[in-house]
């Protein structure tokens, strides 16, 4: 069997796995490639909130710098960063580097509020999201990278503008993750190319689907892709499918929950 492809992800923790470099690495397994990673955070969920631990600077580094002992990473992912400081790192261990880089800006858990730190998110609109391939915000995390307070109206035109404003202001391809509840699609994602926007509708979900790390796979799933050489619109087409199927196969932590995390493993990247 010839050597495996590696891709690297940057990001946080989550001890509950839904999230995290632990959707990240199983994601990348189940692409068949080998999976590298360099710890952000440490993310606690709670029932009634969500803590997010800062590695140490100089632990970051340290990881970074033993990561230039790899060669011809095919792709690198990158997750919540939780400074300017650690973006910044981020940005010189980039500088080099050719190849395709995916982020995923997490500016707004379910739970947090990282987009209120502005300073943070006008450095990922200046320096980092230039050097990607493609980043995948959600809706608020779209509407902080725009710098706008107020929610959208949900019709696929504005969120096409969304989508298109984020992409001239960060000089990237956007992704945006429109969610559910449009007024004329029931589930839409839009994707913006220098200018060119592709309306990808998601089949609809239940209320109660296991979504928990939906947003993590759909990055590191775009980065796998992308690692194996599809072009950016094949890679979120499939990657999108993907997710959907691994939401399909989900699995509840506890029985006394309603939602549950994604399952990766197995799940299918086409029709
Ligand atoms: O889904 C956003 C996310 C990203 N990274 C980490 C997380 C989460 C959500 O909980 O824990 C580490």
């Amino acid at each position: 069997m010839a050597a495996s492809k590696k891709v690297l992800t940057i990001a946080g923790s989550d001890s509950l796995a839904g999230g995290g470099l632990q959707a990240d690495l199983a994601t990348f397994a189940e692409a068949g490639l080998a999976g590298f990673s360099a710890i952000t955070s440490i993310v606690s969920i709670q029932p009634s909130n969500v803590a997010v631990f800062p590695v140490p600077d100089e632990v970051f580094d340290q990881q970074l710098n033993s990561l230039f002992q790899v060669e011809d990473f095919a792709a690198i992912k990158v997750g919540m960063l939780t400074s300017v400081k650690q973006l910044d790192r981020v940005v010189a261990f980039l500088q080099d580097y050719a190849g395709p880089i995916v982020v995923d800006p997490v500016l707004a858990l379910k739970e947090g509020h990282l987009a209120e730190n502005k300073a943070l998110v006008q450095e990922y609109l200046d320096r980092l999201l230039p050097l990607a391939t493609v980043t995948t915000p959600n809706l608020n995390e779209g509407l902080a990278l725009a710098e706008r307070a107020s929610a959208l109206a949900k019709t696929s035109s504005d969120l096409a503008k969304l989508a298109q404003e984020i992409s001239e202001r960060a000089q990237t391809a956007v992704f945006l993750k429109g969610g559910q509840g449009f007024v004329d699609e029931k589930a839409l994602d839009v994707l913006a190319v220098s200018g060119q926007i592709s309306y990808l509708a998601q089949p609809a979900l239940g209320e109660d689907a296991f979504v928990n790390g939906a947003g993590c796979t759909l990055a590191a799933a775009i980065t796998a892709k992308l690692a194996l050489g599809e072009n950016l619109q094949q890679a979120v087409e499939q990657s999108q499918f993907f997710v959907h199927q691994s939401i399909q196969q989900g699995y509840r932590l506890n029985t006394s929950r309603t939602d549950g995390n994604v399952f990766q493993i197995g799940a299918k990247w086409s029709k």
